[in-house]
């Protein structure tokens, strides 16, 4: 293969035209870009298309280090981390790359003394929602911190055309309104039409005997698609390093039009090409129901058999077999979405490279590790025979073939344990018979991690137990992480840089240097910038509020924010029984002192989870009446931001006084919005849940708001027998609460809105609402009295910054690199002519 610099054309000074660093440069290159381009002139550009030029401006500043990349790593045949997602939540790409590279206030310069409104550009950026929450947005801070760390990776992922719907409020109720990020291009992504990859589904099976004699078994589908790959530079901070983020586009291969066409199926022909395409069409939402989700699986299995021929491919471009493969790839499953994984690499190396099957095994089990993410029962994914056998034939044959090989060994440690066997069985067959995909990625790895240690912990226990009593070895826990570049300094650039002042830079990159800070808790003046700091981002939050929703907030009041999705388990209602006790003590008492407070929500529910759109409505309700009573005399306002995402969420967590991550215990997994409110400055109140265990030890138990049942006390209470009504009759101000909301106080006197939500929680309350109340609003007073002593609270702010080094992915990723993959970084090096330059 040629490389970039055997080209004659490319080694000249061509290059220092094109991606100089010079403020004339990069003006210049924004002005080609937008006529070479964008095709258009300053007369007829719109705001999007100086938003590309500057994107493509900034990308052409990326392509050096990516080219270079890609080349070392094919070179040194180092192992490579392939990160397996069904979602890589990232955000705007501008500022992040910016950082990144070094060039944020340069460029900035650049754009403003070219007349442009560089805010204006840096806004129009559609951020691509491939994902719903947590598990996306870990995806995307582990790619981030992969590149900063100079570890080889590849994500692997689905090029969605719609991502996650954008959320309106209309009426208090939730509106879905389809995502439209592409709809003016992505100046990020590259595709290359030239790699692409095609993956079979359907048909049947036949089994045949080779020229050896051998048995095998051929696949015959019945359609085949095509997986075009779309790649996105991901910087890493401070260094050379540009990995790639892969993503496949599915469409149909012209040969089957062709044939159609042929025998006159015009509309068939265009019909399956409609079909085919669809398969990359949509992100499904959260917390629906599995039921009738194929497309889910043809999903799921699209991007992993593209992801998988593609690593086969490059492991043999080196010149090696295919028995080496785990050496030169590091697959992790972020949770079981990628995990018929396991089936498709047998496929691949029994089927089609004719491996003997337990080498296959060997090498697959080395291949994969396989990170958790829930212990929610009804989260954990299955499939049903039927569906699994018409999608994919083949592959049920290799479960068989798997889970009866498993199921010996199992039976040769347990005899006469056909309890057991049922339990760790690849296939549920209690009534309807299912695969069970978390059985079948915990079969097939060689890791298994949960993401905080009370996860890590239950998960060995509950979940998981089986198989932990079978292979302990396998299991360990790595708390989540998020990236302080994007979560600190792209988005609260005012911390950033009084941090950096005190500091110095070197804890973007090394987050525990933060603990640093502690030397200046006794420093009053810089007690008060950090104050004023907060203040000051609050007032920018208020402002955005006003303008964008029409709701006045006092930015002195305390902010207290609660961001994530919108579930039961999350408990935002919870947070609503809180702000209704307030008020109600404002209605007893038009008087009383009360600490005033803004509570700020932002979240989408599952389009069709209806228990999460009734809280949606009752904030909505509750915030209408709170907000418009003349007695609370502004006191308290409660605002729910619309459209929760990555954008809202670099806005929002720098503002917050108090972080709500108040689960019920043993539910969230870990968590990751707590860390990035804790590093902005923000002081939790929370159960003793997910990573807030680790928060809480790491910031200190003085600095934390903590209530509410541990998970042992929650399993005591419901297995002694849970009665919330016993609550509710029992603590007058609960009752009140619900009484009022029962009332139709909230909605207009229709007692009927709030009935199924008030109704599960008198008699089911599954996630123990009632049991934590007074605990929780004892913690929420224990704040109110925090927040009246501003140099006590600002003090306690610091330390949870301070003490937030372990939270950085930077942690997580090289947990993982050491513990799993067995992954060492690779210096990326530029010759002379392209240093100091982009
Ligand atoms: C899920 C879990 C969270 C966890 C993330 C990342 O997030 O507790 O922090 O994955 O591991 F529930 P969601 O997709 O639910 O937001």
């Amino acid at each position: 293969m040629t490389t970039f610099e055997q080209v004659p054309v490319f080694q000249c000074e061509f290059e220092d035209d094109r991606t100089g660093l010079s403020k004339e440069t990069i003006k210049r290159a924004l002005a080609d870009n937008l006529f070479y381009i964008q095709g258009k002139v300053p007369a007829t550009a719109t705001p999007n298309d100086y938003y590309m030029a500057l994107a493509y401006t900034v990308r052409d500043r990326m392509l050096q280090r990516w080219f270079k990349t890609t080349e070392v790593y094919t070179k040194k045949g180092v192992k490579v981390v392939s990160y397996l997602s069904a979602e890589f939540l990232l955000g705007p790409h501008l500022s992040n790359n910016l950082i990144n590279l070094g060039i944020y206030d340069l460029v900035r310069q650049v754009v403003e003394e070219s007349g442009l409104d560089f805010v204006q550009l840096r806004e129009i950026e559609e951020e691509p929602g491939l994902g719903n929450g947590g598990l996306g947005r870990l995806a995307a801070c582990y790619m981030d911190s992969l590149s900063t760390l100079e570890i080889p990776a590849i994500g692997y992922g689905i090029r969605y055309e719609f991502g996650i719907f954008d959320q309106e409020i209309r009426d208090g109720w939730q509106v879905e309104i389809t995502d439209k990020w592409l709809h003016l291009g992505n100046p990020w992504e590259i595709p290359r039409l030239e790699e692409t990859i095609e993956v079979k589904f359907g048909g049947r099976t036949e089994a045949y005997y080779d020229e050896k004699c051998r048995y095998r078994v051929r696949w015959i589908p019945d359609k085949v698609v095509k997986g075009v790959p779309y790649d996105t530079p991901i910087s890493g901070y401070n260094v050379n390093t540009v990995n790639t983020l892969r993503l496949w586009k599915a469409e149909a291969p012209e040969s089957f039009e062709f044939q159609a066409f042929n025998v006159g199926d015009y509309y068939g022909a265009v019909n399956r090409k409609v079909v085919s395409e669809n398969i990359t069409k949509v992100l499904y939402p959260n917390d629906e129901l599995m039921k009738g989700k194929e497309l889910r699986l043809e999903q799921q299995y699209f991007f992993v058999s593209c992801s998988l021929q593609d690593m086969i491919r490059l492991h043999l471009q080196k010149g090696e077999s295919l028995e080496t493969f785990h050496q030169s790839f590091a697959v992790q499953l972020n949770d079981t979405h990628p995990s018929i994984g396991v089936a498709e690499l047998m496929r691949l190396l029994v089927d089609e490279y004719e491996i003997e099957w337990d080498q296959a095994w060997q090498i697959t089990q080395n291949t994969f590790g396989y990170t958790n993410h829930t212990l929610l029962p009804e989260a954990l994914e299955k499939w049903t025979l039927s569906l699994f056998k018409n999608l994919l034939p083949r592959h049920l044959q290799i479960i068989y073939e798997i889970n009866q090989r498993f199921l010996g060994q199992v039976r040769a440690k347990y005899p006469n344990d056909s309890d057991r066997l049922a339990r760790l069985s690849l296939i549920d067959e209690s009534g309807e018979k299912y695969v069970r995909m978390a059985n079948l990625a915990s079969v097939g790895s060689h890791a298994i991690n949960g993401v905080a240690a009370l996860h890590t912990e239950l998960l060995k226990r509950d979940v998981l137990g089986d198989f932990h009593e079978l292979w302990p070895e396998k299991f360990s826990n790595k708390t989540n992480g998020v990236t302080p570049r994007r979560w600190i300094v792209v988005s609260n650039p005012l911390l950033a840089n009084l941090i950096t002042r005190k500091i110095g830079a070197d804890w973007i990159s090394h987050l525990e240097d933060l603990k640093q800070l502690e030397a200046f808790i006794e420093d009053a003046e810089f007690r008060r910038e950090w104050r004023q700091t907060k203040q000051d981002i609050k007032g920018y939050l208020a402002t955005y509020i006003k303008e964008n929703h029409g709701i006045e907030v006092n930015p002195e009041s305390l902010f207290d924010v609660q961001v994530k999705r919108l579930h039961e388990y999350k408990r935002q209602h919870l947070n609503v029984l809180h702000i209704i006790t307030l008020y109600k003590r404002i209605k007893d008492n038009p008087n009383i002192e009360i600490t005033p407070r803004t509570f700020i929500f932002g979240g989408k529910a599952a389009p069709g989870y209806f228990m999460a759109k009734l809280i949606i409505k009752l904030i909505n309700s509750v915030g209408d009446v709170v907000n418009n009573d003349p007695d609370v005399r502004d006191r308290l306002k409660v605002v729910f931001l619309p459209d929760y995402n990555v954008r809202f969420g670099q806005r929002v967590y720098p503002a917050a006084d108090l972080s709500e991550q108040i689960s019920t215990a043993g539910k969230e997994a870990s968590g990751t919005g707590n860390m990035k409110f804790a590093m902005n400055g923000a002081l939790t109140i929370g159960t003793l849940d997910g990573a807030n265990i680790e928060i809480r030890e790491e910031v200190g138990e003085e600095n934390f708001f903590l209530f509410g049942l541990t998970t042992e006390q929650v399993y005591e209470l419901k297995s002694k027998g849970y009665n919330p009504w016993d609550y509710y009759h029992n603590n007058p101000q609960l009752k009140q609460v619900i009484d009022l909301i029962s009332s139709g106080f909230f909605s207009h006197g229709d007692t009927n809105l709030f009935r199924p939500l008030v109704d599960s929680l008198l008699y089911h309350d599954p996630y123990m609402l009632f049991a934590d109340y007074q605990s929780y609003i004892d913690a929420q007073d224990q704040v109110n009295q925090a927040y009246r002593d501003q140099e006590h609270w600002t003090r306690m702010s610091i330390l949870n910054a301070a003490r937030m080094g372990k939270f950085s992915s930077d942690r997580a990723i090289l947990e993982y690199c050491q513990e799993i993959w067995n992954a060492v970084p690779v210096k990326i090096e530029l010759e002379e002519y392209i240093q100091g330059r982009a």
